[in-house]
């Protein structure tokens, strides 16, 4: 099922009112096959959007976004006929091969028609209609259009189940509307999963009504000293409940042993000493460790766990681990055998920085592996215990490291990182020692120590986000380095009109 991935833009001659017509072969993330006709469809003003009863959503998803540009109605209506005209999104049909998350989009002169076997599967066929319509269907005021759309047939797949990325709210803190946009910007480029970074040593993000201070003291400020913030319980729900419709999965992160200075500036009690440390602004790590010989600590953070699993409907809950340099070896397993099952007991799997291989292997457990060698003496006990990986290796996948030496944003301890670096390497093969079967993905981790506003979050993001994502999409042998820098600069006009910012790396022919 290899594709062929050709140049973006391919002219038409005979419609002067459109410069060109889309190409099926210049998707972000590139799809699993291709298989171009010389039809073309031209979306009439009168289409409708048909969509399987149980596909609804996806269709006035589509239609949001159809709307605003086209000027057209595009009314959506339920029913399981075949398609003459329009747009259909039909939960029969589809290839087997595209499994539980994939679809079949067909486009012929008449129609347009999304199978799938799922919902998912509809909304990341609907995400790949939308790259293929002119860039201008993204605007929110009318255009003049014509709405065309190349002919062919794309049979997709995902290579990866878990396709993630992270947010940092805890450097800084990120509202709600911020986060909303985070996630329609990766659930374009078909990221299912978002973890949010909830808690550290500048701010404790969520409210936990069994330790109130948490968010109301322990969320109080942030790098640099500003206002912080934090979720309640309603506005974190209402986050997930958003996520969730456009297929993205939330996974909060409480760190811990370290990270932990807010919550010990909250409690006395938590701190070994009964001393409160006063709330932490600035940028070191690893220096704050929960107290591992206290009962309270276990009372603590069962509690936290339990109230954060209640919130979360989601498989996992991510419990840190990393860097606790203040937390001595046996400690750290220590304190890490005694909270994991708490996880478990709540109904969620654990999910850790990969120092967490320390620790007993608890069941379906996934170590995420941050480092930037190529072999890891506590990924591999993990590996040896029977975790699962998720790959973010720093030096790669890491959205906070500056581009050049110029990026005005950003650190550089893990190297720097162009668009290149961040593309040009294969999933499967990355660590020599830990088998492919072992690998359940790539997440793309957004550090925001240096990071103050959406601005910031997307020059980091676009364009190695999607970069990431085609990682985590497409079978390796889509994807090849010449292709995607020309795909990926085809996307540029896409993004201004969304108003994304993002950094015009020199690797790109931006369009
Ligand atoms: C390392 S990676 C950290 C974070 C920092 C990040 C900055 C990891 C698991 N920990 O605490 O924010 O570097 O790039």
């Amino acid at each position: 099922a290899a594709v062929v991935v050709a140049a973006a833009l391919v002219p038409v001659g005979s419609t002067p009112a459109s410069a060109a017509v889309v190409s099926l072969s210049s998707v972000v993330p590139a799809p699993a096959s291709v298989a171009p006709t010389a039809a073309v469809y031209t979306l009439p003003a009168g289409a409708t959007i048909q969509t399987a009863p149980a596909a609804v959503d996806v269709g006035t998803y589509l239609a949001g976004i159809l709307r605003p540009s086209t000027g057209y109605a595009l009314p959506v209506s339920t029913s399981t006929g075949t398609p003459t005209s329009g747009i259909a999104l039909l939960l029969s049909g589809a290839d087997p091969s595209v499994g539980a998350e994939g679809y079949q989009l067909d486009v012929t002169s008449a129609a347009i028609t999304v199978r799938a076997q799922t919902a998912a599967g509809l909304f990341y066929g609907v995400q790949t209609l939308r790259q293929l319509l002119p860039a201008a269907v993204e605007a929110r005021t009318v255009q003049p259009g014509p709405w065309e759309v190349a002919g062919g047939r794309i049979v997709d797949r995902p290579r990866y189940a878990y396709r993630g990325a992270m947010l940092d709210v805890s450097r800084h803190f990120f509202g709600v509307d911020v986060v909303k946009r985070y996630i329609d910007e990766i659930s374009q480029y078909k990221i299912n999963t978002l973890h949010l970074h909830l808690s550290d040593d500048q701010g404790w993000r969520i409210v936990i009504d069994a330790w109130p201070r948490l968010a109301t003291y322990g969320g109080s400020t942030q790098v640099g000293g500003g206002p912080g913030g934090y979720y309640t319980k309603a506005q974190y729900t209402d986050l997930v409940a958003y996520a969730a419709a456009r297929h993205v999965t939330v996974v909060p992160e409480i760190d811990m042993p370290g990270h932990t200075n807010a919550a010990l500036a909250s409690y006395a009690e938590l701190n070994c000493d009964n001393v409160a440390p006063p709330l932490y602004t600035g940028i070191e790590v690893g220096f704050s460790s929960f107290c591992v010989g206290k009962e309270i600590t276990y009372t603590f953070v069962r509690q936290v766990l339990t109230e954060l699993a209640a919130l979360t409907p989601g498989p996992y809950l991510h419990i840190g681990g990393d860097e606790a340099h203040s937390t001595s070896d046996a400690d750290y397993r220590t304190f890490m055998n005694r909270v994991q099952p708490f996880v478990g007991t709540a109904g969620k799997t654990v999910i850790g920085w990969h120092q967490l291989g320390q620790a007993d292997h608890t069941p379906n457990r996934v170590a995420q592996f941050w480092g930037t060698t190529t072999s890891d003496a506590d990924l591999s006990a993990a590996v040896a215990k029977g975790d699962k990986v998720l790959l973010s290796p720093a030096n790669k996948t890491y959205l906070d490291m500056k581009y050049t030496n110029e990026t005005p944003l950003g650190l550089s301890w893990a190297g720097l990182i162009e668009v290149r670096t961040a593309y040009d390497w294969d999933p499967g093969t990355l660590l020599p020692g830990v088998p492919a079967s072992a690998i359940i993905g790539v997440e793309a981790p957004m550090w925001s120590e240096t990071l103050t506003r959406l601005a910031d979050i997307e020059f980091m993001a676009f364009p190695r986000m999607p970069a990431i994502a085609e990682l985590a999409w497409s079978p390796q042998s889509a994807r090849n380095w010449d292709g995607f820098r020309v795909r990926l600069g085809a996307l540029g006009p896409r993004w201004t009109t969304q108003g994304i910012t993002f950094y015009r790396s020199p690797q790109v022919p931006w369009a």
